[in-house]
Formats: structure tokens, C-alpha cells, sequence
């Protein structure tokens, strides 16, 4: 073998060691580049006898020529294996089931707000709603809420904003679903108007409310049931027994206790929050705060167009948001609200 058919042999070694192309292209370098040994080759080309050159650089220029054409298979042969790599790792198995669209389910907070609906439907309760953007007038004003009530204030509530930017006072993200409670009696006032006594007005109005507050057990939307019974002769035994008996079938269980405490709210007088305790299950014998209520304000009934002078009424107000989380023992409220299906999935 002359020397150029051991460098033919070496560079079809070193090419076919080289397993990867950016390495194939510095074994290239050493034959081919400036300081290739093919390249010095024909730089030493000059130093020849005349007659000697010819024949010489005619060998070297085919020598280099097969080295290009080896290394042009071998760049060939690596693209093709690394695409059939991708291909392989790729893959698609066309005899796997289809994915096909996933089912949703209802959230677990909707599933409460299911519940709390039927069970006062089923003892003649109506289901109302109303707008979440609300005026000051029905959102404080008319439920008895002085002017200078720190909830009234912007860091308790989101206002809105004018087409100039500026914070409008008097409109505002509802904080409670009571306006409707008022939207609810001014209708109805006004519907029997003519008449001289109206029937009763039972109603309740689930709903998303807005305040501004976010921790671990405060989102700034949350969710809120709020109920109202209007009659002739209504009174806070007729409020007991209606909160206590729909907490013992939203529970199920006959051994809850229910107690009511004095508290104050602008819109009722007397007003109470409604704790209750669990008698068996984790939470045994532990009371827990779970919804406000009392009797309408006389002034709450005035502005809703109702005379109180001859109608009394009852309100109460639930979380659902908590309802849920006692019922399935979560302890982040957030979760509700972050929209992760890791979370949502499971309650289907
Ligand atoms: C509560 C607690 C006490 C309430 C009052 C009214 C209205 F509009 F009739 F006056 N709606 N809801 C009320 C009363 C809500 O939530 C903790």
C-alpha cells in the first residue's frame, strides 16, 4: 500500500468510528481543513521536481476526491439514522383506543348550591337571582348600611371604575346577595300592590359575591345563599326551625346540633349567627360557625316596599363555599377557584 491508499484506508476508519455528525466534522478537519493532511499534501506539491508534480497532484486530487465522496456517505448514512431515531421515538400506536373528548363534571361548589336548592324548594322556596354588578342603593343603602359602615369602604369593596379611570361610588361588585333579596320584594310589592295583603314572599338567592380579601380561607369571589321568608305573623321560631331542619338534611344527620347566638347585622334586628356541632365524624362535638341570620329590619322592608307595620320576615345567610369544605374535609379554599383538574376531577 502507498501512502495515500493508507490515508484512504485511515479516514474510511476514522469515519466510520465517528457516530455522530458534529464529531464527523472535526475527523474532517484533519484530512480536509487548513491543517488537513490531504491539505499539506498539495501545499508540499511545489517543493517536488517538475516532472514528478503532475502525476502527484493528479494521485492526491483523486485521494482527496475519494475522501469527499466517503465522508458525503458517511454524513448521508448518520442524518439518515438519527431521523429514523426521531421516527421510532415518535412513534404513533394507530391500535391504541382513541382519546376521544373527556367528560366534565359539575364543581363541587354547583353540586352544594344543587343540594341547598332542592331542600328549600321542597319546602316551597323559590330561587332567585340578580346582577353582580350593583348599585350602592341596593347593595348597602337599603339594607340599613350607614354611609360611614367600614364594609362600605374601598378596602372591603371592589367599586368600579368610570370611562376616565376614576372609582365610581355608587357602583360596585356585590358583596352579599341581599340585593336581590330587595330586588325581590320590590317586585313582589309591586305586583300586588292592589291587592290588600300579598301572599308570602319565600325565596332564596345563591350567587357569586366579591370582597376584597384573599388568605388561605378568603378568596376575593366567593359564594353566598342567601333566604328570605316574608309573611304575615313570621317569626324567629319559624327562622329556628327552618335553618335547623334544612342543616340536618343538608348533613344527614339527626344528632347535629344547632345553636344560635346574639350577633349584630345593619339588616336584621334581633340577629344571631347559627353555629352547629357535629356529634360523630372528625370534627365530634366542635361548633362551628356556618351561617348569619335574624329578623328583616323594619327599614330593610321599608325600602323593599314593604309595609312593616303588618308584614315581619326572617333572613339567613350560608357560605356554600364552606358547606362544601366541611362536607368533603378540604382545607384550602383556593382550591375551588385555581381551576386544577387534578383537583376538580375528583369530584365527579
Ligand atoms: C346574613 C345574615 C343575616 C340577610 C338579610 C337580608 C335581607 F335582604 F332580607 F335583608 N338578606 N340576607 C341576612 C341576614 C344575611 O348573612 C350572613
Amino acid at each position: 500500500m502507498n501512502n495515500l491508499e493508507k490515508l484512504i484506508a485511515q479516514a474510511t476508519a476514522d469515519f466510520s468510528a465517528a457516530n455522530e455528525i458534529p464529531r464527523l466534522e472535526e475527523v474532517k478537519a484533519a484530512y480536509l481543513g487548513k491543517e488537513g493532511s490531504l491539505t499539506a499534501l498539495l501545499k508540499g506539491l511545489g517543493k517536488l521536481p517538475p516532472e514528478e508534480r503532475k502525476a502527484a497532484g493528479a494521485n492526491i486530487n483523486s485521494a482527496k476526491a475519494q475522501v469527499e465522496s466517503l465522508l458525503t456517505e458517511r454524513r448521508e448514512a448518520l442524518r439518515n439514522a438519527q431521523l429514523e431515531a426521531q421516527l421510532q421515538a415518535s412513534a404513533l400506536d394507530v391500535t391504541l383506543p382513541g382519546r376521544g373528548p373527556s367528560r366534565g363534571s359539575l364543581h363541587p361548589v354547583m353540586r352544594t348550591l344543587d343540594r341547598i336548592e332542592q331542600l328549600f324548594r321542597s319546602i316551597g322556596f323559590a330561587v332567585a337571582d340578580g346582577p353582580e354588578i350593583e348599585t350602592d342603593w341596593h347593595n348597602f343603602t337599603a339594607l340599613n348600611t350607614p354611609g360611614n359602615h367600614p364594609a362600605r369602604s374601598m378596602h372591603d369593596t371592589f367599586y368600579l371604575l368610570d370611562a376616565a379611570g376614576q372609582v365610581r361610588e355608587d357602583v360596585l361588585l356585590r358583596t352579599h346577595t341581599s340585593p336581590v333579596q330587595i330586588r325581590t320584594m320590590l317586585a313582589h310589592a309591586e305586583q300586588y300592590r292592589h291587592l290588600d295583603s300579598m301572599p308570602e314572599i319565600r325565596v332564596i338567592c345563591p350567587g357569586r359575591v366579591y370582597r376584597v380579601d384573599s388568605d388561605a380561607t378568603h378568596s376575593p369571589m366567593f359564594h353566598q345563599v342567601e333566604g328570605l321568608w316574608v309573611g304575615e305573623n313570621v317569626s324567629f321560631a319559624d327562622l329556628k326551625g327552618v335553618v335547623a331542619d334544612f342543616l340536618r338534611r343538608f348533613f344527614e344527620s339527626d344528632d347535629l346540633k344547632v345553636r344560635f347566638r346574639p350577633s349584630f347585622f345593619p339588616f336584621t334586628e334581633p340577629s344571631a349567627e347559627i353555629d352547629v356541632a357535629f356529634m360523630h365524624g372528625p370534627m365530634e362535638g366542635r361548633w362551628l360557625e356556618i351561617a348569619g341570620c335574624g329578623m328583616v329590619h323594619p327599614n330593610v322592608l321599608r325600602c323593599g316596599g314593604i309595609d312593616p307595620e303588618k308584614y315581619t320576615g326572617f333572613a339567613f345567610g350560608f357560605g356554600p363555599d364552606r358547606l362544601t369544605m366541611l362536607r368533603y374535609g378540604i382545607n384550602d379554599l383556593r382550591l375551588f377557584f385555581d381551576g386544577d383538574l387534578r383537583f376538580l376531577s375528583q369530584f365527579q
